[in-house]
């Protein structure tokens, strides 16, 4: 009997849809679409550190970042059976309070009908309308349960202004508990402009990507667990982009501050029932495998386990620099990276690749 090939399943993999590219169009601060003259091709500016005038100022933006179409071509170049796709940041973080709710359902409704145009082949994570307050949010993530191919929802680290650690936000990490919608917790803003000192501007985007969007990652996934966010709603699940940012390398070290914090012992905060940091990474964490290394992959792997780890591309963005390149270097250093971890064709590789992902997102329709 001929083995039935495990799929592969990229969980990290974004769009921005038409109308989303047509407001992009319609701005001039972050985020915005334009063209710098002379040149006439359209650049894509969202960072808060890329707004400078330099060959930093945004990227190319072209079909792969808009048109489905091209998703299921990248897709299938590299081998890819299934997407979970998501709205790039920022989202709607930047979105009127009193236009979110409806800028959250349009949205939705629109990439759910993409992945209808690809049946079995796509599914997605939801925006939520973070600007429009707690119960609008909480009326999304209830009305998501109507949406054929939504699996959790994608979310940025300010919350609703003030960090993961807001107590205002735990109503709405109750509520995608109850809807059993894990979060896929994506970075975007980065550390202040000034940690990377005046030749910044000279470094491309490397500093903000490399190290500020992994920082942002870890610092807020540590306020949320110093802030007794998971015994608080125990069976929250998360899924960390770019492997966790640094918690796997760092938890230990986090752990140890926690536990010889004099001010967290006079709080009662160290006392039984506390779930530890390796706690958290092993019962509430997935970790993406979007690390471009086996050395960091087997950290996110020791720490959440095999189990634990699901393989992304991060496409559209980090194309090849080179025009003539159909495979991706990202794309292939992340494979390779995998490869290095688990071997080929071992029960690890295999869930890494995919089957992690269609276990935790029931991935069938
Ligand atoms: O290259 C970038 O700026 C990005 C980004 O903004 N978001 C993302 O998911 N990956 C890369």
């Amino acid at each position: 009997m001929a083995a039935t090939k495990s799929p592969i399943v990229d969980i990290h993999t974004h769009v921005y849809p038409p109308s989303y590219i047509s407001l992009l169009k319609s701005r001039s601060s972050i985020p915005y679409i334009r063209s710098f003259p002379p040149s006439s091709s359209l650049r894509l500016v969202i960072l808060p550190a890329e707004d400078t005038e330099s060959t930093s100022r945004g990227r190319p933006v072209g079909a792969e970042y808009y048109e489905i179409a091209e998703k299921i071509k990248f897709m299938d170049v590299h081998g890819i059976d299934i997407s979970v796709i998501s709205l790039a940041n920022p989202w709607l973080d930047w979105v009127p309070a009193d236009e979110a709710a409806e800028a959250a359902r349009s949205i939705n409704d629109e990439v759910d009908r993409e992945c209808a145009k690809y049946p079995g082949r796509l599914f997605a994570f939801a925006t939520l309308p973070l600007s429009g307050g707690r119960d609008v949010i909480v009326r999304e993530i209830e009305r998501l349960k109507t949406l054929t191919y939504m699996r959790g929802v994608i979310l940025g680290t300010t919350g609703l202004g003030k960090g993961l650690d807001d107590p205002e936000l735990r109503p709405i990490f109750k509520a995608l508990q109850d809807a059993q919608l894990p979060i896929f917790l994506h970075p975007h803003y980065g550390l202040p402009g000034s940690v990377w000192g005046e030749q910044a501007g000279d470094y491309g985007h490397v500093l903000p990507l490399a190290l500020g969007f992994p920082m942002e990652t870890t610092i807020a996934v540590t306020r949320m667990i110093l802030a007794g966010v998971f015994e608080e709603v125990p069976e929250l699940q998360m899924i960390l982009a770019h492997s966790g940012g640094t918690l796997p390398f760092l938890a230990g070290r986090i752990e140890s501050c926690m536990e010889h914090d004099g001010h967290l012992k006079a709080e009662g905060k160290l006392g039984k029932g506390r779930k530890t940091v390796w706690d958290v990474l092993k019962k509430n964490i997935y970790l993406d495998a979007v690390i471009y290394g086996d050395v960091g992959l087997k950290a996110a792997i020791q720490a959440s386990g095999e189990d634990r780890i699901m393989f992304g591309t991060d496409h559209p963005f980090f194309p090849p620099l080179g025009e003539e390149d159909e495979k991706w270097l990202s794309v292939e250093t992340n494979y390779e990276g995998i490869k290095k971890a688990l071997g080929t064709d071992t029960e690890g590789a295999k869930a890494a690749l995919g089957g992690n992902a269609v276990r935790v997102l029931n991935l069938s329709i």
